[in-house]
């Protein structure tokens, strides 16, 4: 008997009303414990609730700031998008594509997005390899992509090669209608010509192509070019029966080399003006 009353003072904080008012019918001595566990049965009720409403919304806002599911949102293709590693020059370009004249910029940390027409929207990704993973779903609003590379660093090209592969392995660029690889900062002394930047982007693409095969057949995993990103999901660049990778016969869009530089303006500044018309053209694309 004992147990039984200890066990019913156990349960009945938890049990609902109606069950408490039905057992207190026949268990009178139940009645002063009533409001009590009606009280604790509302506010166990009251916490579960609260609980659930906050997992749920958690979940919700981590879900809605992932990359996977921006990924799954349906976007306009609409846009110009300047992709390329850090400091290569395309927050200067961006500003000089508006008609700011201005080479001073700070490491840019967030996408940003200028609208300004009659342009296309001109969206500027960092270069920040740790931001790759969420910059890359802004290809899938490219028309255009200028693909800004530093021409006076030669170091830095196979990093710019290393990214592009990934640019260019990405569903994401399958609608986008052109890739202009922008040769910036033609202006300093020490910048190579598009040609020779065009010859170290190939060789190093064509490496990542087939350690990216070789991968794939010995069945290893993982990201070998050193950065959390897209290529969790690509299309390998197919070269058919060639040996090696050629930008006008193997890139799944067709890609243009242009030298440039911010200095001087979109007026002055070599290749600036080819660069604009590529800009405007995209608006029509
Ligand atoms: N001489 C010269 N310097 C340039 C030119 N364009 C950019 N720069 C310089 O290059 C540096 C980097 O330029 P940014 O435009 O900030 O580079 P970014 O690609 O936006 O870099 P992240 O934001 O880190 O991805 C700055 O010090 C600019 O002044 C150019 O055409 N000529
Ligand atoms: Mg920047």
């Amino acid at each position: 008997m004992e147990n039984l009353a200890l066990l019913r003072s156990t349960l009945l904080p938890y049990l609902p009303p109606p069950v408490v008012n039905l057992i207190s019918v026949v268990d009178e001595a139940l009645s002063d414990t009533l409001p009590e566990a009606s009280m604790v049965f509302m506010l166990t009720i009251l916490s579960i609730f609260l609980i659930t409403t906050l997992l749920t919304s958690s979940r919700s806002y981590s879900s809605g700031t992932s990359s996977r599911s921006l990924a799954s949102k349906r976007v306009p293709r609409d846009a110009v998008v300047l992709f390329g590693p850090r400091s290569s020059g395309k927050t200067v370009l961006l500003h000089s594509l508006l008609g700011i004249d201005d080479l001073t910029t700070i490491t840019s940390m967030a996408v940003t997005e200028k609208v300004s027409p009659p342009l296309p929207p001109l969206i500027d990704c960092p270069g920040h390899p740790r931001l790759l993973a969420t910059t890359s779903l802004y290809l899938r609003r490219a028309t255009t992509i200028l693909f800004v590379v530093d021409s006076s660093a030669a170091k830095t090209l196979p990093a710019a090669a290393s990214m592009l592969y990934k640019v260019l392995t990405s569903p994401h660029i399958s609608g986008c209608s052109s890739i202009v690889i922008v040769c910036a900062k033609s202006d300093l002394p020490l910048s190579k010509s598009p040609l020779r930047v065009r010859s170290a982007l190939t060789s190093t693409i064509d490496s990542l192509r087939v350690s990216a095969s070789t991968t794939e057949v010995t069945g290893v995993l993982g990201d070998n070019l050193g950065t959390n990103d897209i290529t969790s999901e690509s299309v390998p660049l197919d070269v058919g029966s060639d040996r090696s990778f050629n930008f006008d016969k193997h890139s799944p869009v067709p890609v243009k080399f242009l030298k440039c530089t911010t200095k001087g303006g979109l007026e002055g500044g070599e290749g600036m003006r080819e660069l604009m018309d590529h800009v405007k053209k995209s608006s029509s694309s």
